[in-house]
């Protein structure tokens, strides 16, 4: 589809040049492609001096998986559950995070690739686990360390 889309703009172009208007096609180009991905939750800003980061969620051939697994941030930060593939949910569980108070709530399940679930990183000092509900007995889990910066 580009391809032809492409073809009749350059006609259009030349034809536009000679009038000495302004490109009157170029807006088509750049309207926006409709987007399937959606925001579970967020976008949330890191506070200052804070950053993002990304761990995604994927099912492949080699399992069910969050990418990293293994996480340390700093009070501040954002966690922002990215899916890749697959359907999957992020879950700081309570009973296997006995003794923590202010754990994030489950996020619903993400099922189209791109959508996030952003966590702010606003609980205290420790290592937490979290899990994919649907996958968690097939491994998909993983911990967060949650540092005062240095
Ligand atoms: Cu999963």
């Amino acid at each position: 589809m580009r391809h032809p889309v492409r073809f009749a703009l350059a006609s259009v172009l030349v034809a536009a040049a000679c009038s000495g208007s302004e490109k009157p096609a170029d807006n088509m180009a750049n309207m926006p492609m409709p987007s399937a991905t959606a925001t579970i939750n967020g976008p949330i800003e890191p506070k200052a001096g804070g950053k993002v980061i990304e761990i995604t969620m994927t099912s492949d051939d080699k399992g069910n998986y969050f990418t990293p697994n293994t996480i340390e941030a700093n009070p501040g930060d954002v966690l922002r559950y990215k899916l890749t593939l697959g359907v999957h949910n992020v879950n700081f569980l309570a009973d296997s995070n006995a003794g923590k108070t202010g754990l994030p709530p489950a996020s619903a399940l993400l099922q189209l690739p791109g959508q996030t679930h952003d966590i702010a990183v606003s609980f205290a000092e420790g290592t937490y686990y979290f899990q994919c509900d649907p996958h968690a007995a097939l491994g998909m889990r993983g911990h967060l360390t949650v540092a005062a910066k240095k």
